[in-house]
């Protein structure tokens, strides 16, 4: 019996920290000129590290919220990013190695939603998440919602609608520089 427990212990001992060891993901940024994040989306832990590996274009990890996907997740003051933001990695067609890379540490396992700055690639797309909830707010509503922020094809709302997308981008990217 004694024997036991104590074996009992010490398989404990032996696999507490393996358990808690940070694991490393590796997600693919536009791979094959598509715009998508591959995979999607992960699972991680606190501890755990992404390693966003940036492949031709130019793209962006940036994050964002579910409630809007394709809108840079700022402050209080609509301004200062409070964020992840990989900033703009431009891959030239010949690249074939060597390809640019940001690292993220996961700092909690809340979920993390994540789109590309570069124009149209959101509304296309192009997001990615961290521990998206199998259900209520999932990553498949997620990816609809970044869909639907597309400008409508006709109509009077359209010019104003990129306006307004542009004023946004500019806001963001300002607020990066002062960072920076
Ligand atoms: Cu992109």
């Amino acid at each position: 019996m004694f024997a036991t427990m104590l074996s009992a212990m010490f398989a404990l001992l032996f696999t507490l920290p393996l358990a808690s060891a940070w694991q490393q993901h590796r997600v693919t940024v536009g791979p094959n000129a598509q715009l998508i994040y591959d995979p999607p989306f992960i699972s991680a832990d606190i501890g755990d590290k992404v390693i966003f590996s940036f492949r031709q274009k130019n793209h962006t990890v940036t994050q964002s919220s579910f409630q809007s996907p394709c809108t840079p997740l700022l402050g209080p003051d609509g301004v200062t990013v409070i964020a992840f933001n990989s900033g703009f990695n431009p891959v030239g067609a010949d690249v074939v190695d060597n390809f640019p890379e940001v690292s993220l540490t996961v700092l909690t396992t809340d979920p993390l939603w994540f789109h590309c700055e570069q124009t149209g690639h959101c509304a296309q797309g192009m997001v990615f998440a961290i521990n998206p909830p199998a259900d209520g707010n999932t990553f498949d509503k997620f990816k609809a919602a970044a869909l639907a922020t597309a400008a409508p094809p006709t109509g009077g709302s359209h010019a104003r609608a990129e306006n307004n997308r542009a004023t946004r981008y500019a806001t963001a990217r300002a607020a990066f520089a002062a960072k920076d």
